[in-house]
């Protein structure tokens, strides 16, 4: 399969350490040179996006490995056991839809990171514009910071609150890592490949959350690598039959954040805004774009919920005792993307997250 991916992409980092671990053979290429003919098999430009030799299109990494779990079954992501499951899909998008923020941040608003950017950006996306690479370096930074670090609520005001949510992140995954090589076992799992988006090509890779990465927390690095060079070949799946206690910090920090973004958002949406404020942890967000997509991965999680037997539901919501996980149980919050309604993802047309 060809994927059309960036060397430094988030999404694509995370796809591509799901095919590497599952040795899925793939190959790269950059998107950018014939968009009208990826716009019209995979709907948005984004990346990644998967070209089946079939002429398929594939597109959004959740239902992609999603997807590649039911054609490629052998040593599964996916827990086998339903609250375990359940929680690593909470871990992923987590991991997909709140630290994106904080990672574009540290990516654009960083001096040093944001020249390194955006000369491999310019090299990878624009060398079809006919302008000379430093219009086309200017070109990205402009678009990049704008879009996805001013647009997107980070202010003087934010800009602590923003930073403190990779730290929570580390910190938390470093209590579950303490006993086991995985976040949830002793083998990679969807929550694992999910944390790879933000920590591989952006926090591990970018100048200065590398070096926070490497100098404070080398233990999230080592972590990194171990992903990056898992393999599927050597030995069995393996992973916890429970959800551990040590998984409680980084199940508040969703609840916290991620789960008041998710509502807030679902509102918004619903009553048809373009914009949305919300407080995470005592920090007031403003003027944030809804997110369509983000509605859409609301329902998804709400189905990874309705699908669990009674017992299991129950086991769910003692693990997650906060009031801010109820939307994912309490309908009283209404989510309805209008995304992908006849269910053909990753094969629909897909929408750009912001
Ligand atoms: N939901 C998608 C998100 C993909 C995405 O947003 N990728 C970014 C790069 S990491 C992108 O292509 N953004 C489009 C743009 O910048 O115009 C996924 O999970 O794959």
């Amino acid at each position: 399969m060809k994927v059309w991916g960036v060397s430094v992409s988030y999404y694509t980092g995370k796809l591509e350490a799901y095919l590497r671990y599952k040795g899925i053979p793939y190959e790269m290429e950059h998107p950018f040179a014939d968009q009208a003919r990826i716009r019209d098999g995979a709907g948005a430009i984004q990346v990644p996006i998967i070209e089946r030799d079939d002429g398929r299109w594939m597109s959004d990494s959740t239902p992609i490995i999603r997807h590649l779990e039911t054609e490629f079954p052998e040593r599964t992501v996916l827990p086998s056991d339903p609250v375990v499951r359940f929680i690593a899909l909470l871990i992923e998008d987590y991991a997909d839809e709140w630290l994106w923020r904080c990672a574009m941040h540290y990516r654009w608003s960083y001096e040093h990171d944001r020249e390194l950017l955006s000369r491999i950006l310019a090299d990878e996306i624009t060398t079809h514009l006919p302008l000379p690479r430093f219009v086309r370096r200017y070109l990205v930074k402009r678009r990049q910071r704008g879009r996805f670090v001013i647009n997107d609520g980070v202010t003087e005001g934010t800009r602590e609150h923003v930073e403190i949510g990779y730290f929570n992140a580390m910190r938390s995954m470093l209590t579950m890592l303490e006993d086991r090589p995985y976040l949830l076992g002793n083998t990679p799992s969807i929550a694992d490949i999910g944390m790879m988006g933000p920590m591989l090509r952006h926090f591990s890779q970018d100048p200065t959350p590398a070096a926070i990465m490497r100098n404070d927390w080398p233990a999230i690095t080592e972590w990194v690598a171990r992903v990056w060079n898992a393999h599927a070949t050597a030995g069995e799946t393996s992973f916890l039959d429970e959800v551990p206690d040590d998984a409680a910090a980084i199940l508040q920090e969703i609840a916290e954040t991620h789960m008041v973004q998710l509502k807030e958002n679902a509102i918004a949406h619903g009553r048809g805004q373009l914009r949305f404020e919300m407080s995470v942890q005592g920090c007031d967000y403003k003027n944030l774009p809804v997110s369509r997509y983000r509605v859409y991965c609301l329902e998804r999680l709400r189905e990874a919920f309705d699908i669990l037997s009674t017992d299991h539901k129950e086991k769910v919501m003692s693990l997650l005792p906060y009031p801010e996980c109820s939307l994912i149980w309490d309908p009283a919050v209404s989510a309805n993307s209008n995304y992908d309604v006849d269910r053909q993802a990753p094969f629909n047309k897909s929408i750009n997250v912001l």
